[in-house]
């Protein structure tokens, strides 16, 4: 393992303020958006879609890497170009999800377990020879009744820890992503005590497997109540709730964490995300940054739907979320940004 090449990904992930574009939406979850758009469900929309991002002006002033999809790290612009090469031409460096998805995790009713360990070492190389220079394996844990349970979250944090040191292995800096996802009607408080227990799980797994703390990024959720849940706290209490948990449970060591928005509004994501490092400045051991796909995407693919006419508007609508996300990073993101 060169680990300095590892600490040195992370850093230039980072600079600056940047922080992270997930557009590794697989085929059914890209499908999905599209649906809800009228957009045409077919490989060339997908891949003119993703063309429209990757190519937009001025991206990587605020995004350090692009989480690609094993579809999208394959695929070119219209001219021929691969867009991995039209992300390193513009300073953005290439990510890849390598888990292969959450399934029915057995004897656990309503809980999933991520796998895609099978053959991983194998398709990390070749990711590796592609271009990536770090990848993304995503855990999912629901809160519910009597949910999540023990053996839900010791199974997706063992197979996070297990995929987080082969990526070391191979020189590829882990994204290890935990997610409580926001379903469901349950408190803000409940929502920190899972993330608490999930997180220090995750970080007892990672010790375990040998993980380098200081050449990985967490990608976790922020503390929220739940999408149903009738109170929903104000931006400055949801910083709060969720600094104090990552304080907690997260090392010091940890250089990053970049977080998901789970399909928070964008504004209110980036409101939470500079409201964090704004109170916190000085007491924060890692960086605060985002690493959001809805949150960043949404408003871009609104404004294309699907039209050629639209790529040049859904551009300016993804570099300014993009902007924006920046600006929250260092804690000087203002709604007025929103109205400019
Ligand atoms: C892009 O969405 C990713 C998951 O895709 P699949 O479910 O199709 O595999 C997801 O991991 C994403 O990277 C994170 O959840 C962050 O996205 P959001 O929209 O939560 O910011």
């Amino acid at each position: 393992m060169n680990t300095q090449q590892l600490k040195d990904t992370v850093q230039a992930l980072f600079v600056d303020g940047k922080g992270l574009l997930a557009m590794d939406e697989s085929n059914p979850t890209c499908n999905k958006r599209f649906a809800a758009l009228g957009i045409p469900l077919t490989v060339e929309a997908r891949r003119a879609y993703r063309e429209l991002i990757v190519t937009t002006p001025g991206l990587g002033e605020f995004i350090g890497g692009a989480i690609l999809y094993d579809e999208t790290i394959r695929q070119k612009k219209a001219d021929g170009t691969p867009f991995v090469k039209v992300l390193i031409d513009a300073g953005i460096i290439p990510g890849i999800k390598v888990d292969t998805g959450a399934r029915e995790l057995a004897a656990h009713p309503g809980e999933k377990v991520t796998e895609g360990l099978d053959g991983l070492r194998d398709r990390l190389q070749e990711y590796l020879q592609m271009g990536a220079r770090f990848a993304k394996w995503r855990a999912v844990i629901a809160i519910g009744d009597g949910l999540p349970s023990w053996g839900c979250i010791e199974a997706n944090a063992h197979a996070l820890a297990r995929y987080a040191a082969l990526c070391q292995e191979v020189g590829l800096v882990p994204i290890v992503e935990p997610e409580v996802l926001m379903d469901g009607e349950h408190s803000l408080d409940q929502c920190s005590e899972t993330t608490d227990e999930l997180l220090r799980t995750v970080f007892k797994e990672l010790f375990a497997q040998r993980v380098m703390l200081e050449g990985m990024i967490l990608k976790p959720n922020m503390v929220l109540p739940g999408l149903t849940c009738t109170t929903q706290e104000t931006v400055e209490v949801v910083a709060d709730a969720t600094v104090n948990c990552f304080l907690r449970a997260v090392p010091a060591a940890v250089p990053a964490i970049a977080f998901l928005s789970g399909g928070q509004p964008a504004e209110l994501a980036s409101a939470r995300l500079n409201a964090m490092n704004e109170r916190f400045k000085s007491r924060l051991p890692w960086a605060v940054a985002f690493s959001f796909s809805r949150a960043i995407q949404q408003p871009a693919l609104e404004a294309w739907h699907g039209q050629d006419a639209n790529v040049q508007i859904a551009q300016q609508a993804l570099l300014h979320r993009a902007q924006c996300n920046q600006a929250a990073r260092r804690g000087e993101y203002t709604a007025a940004m929103e109205t400019k």
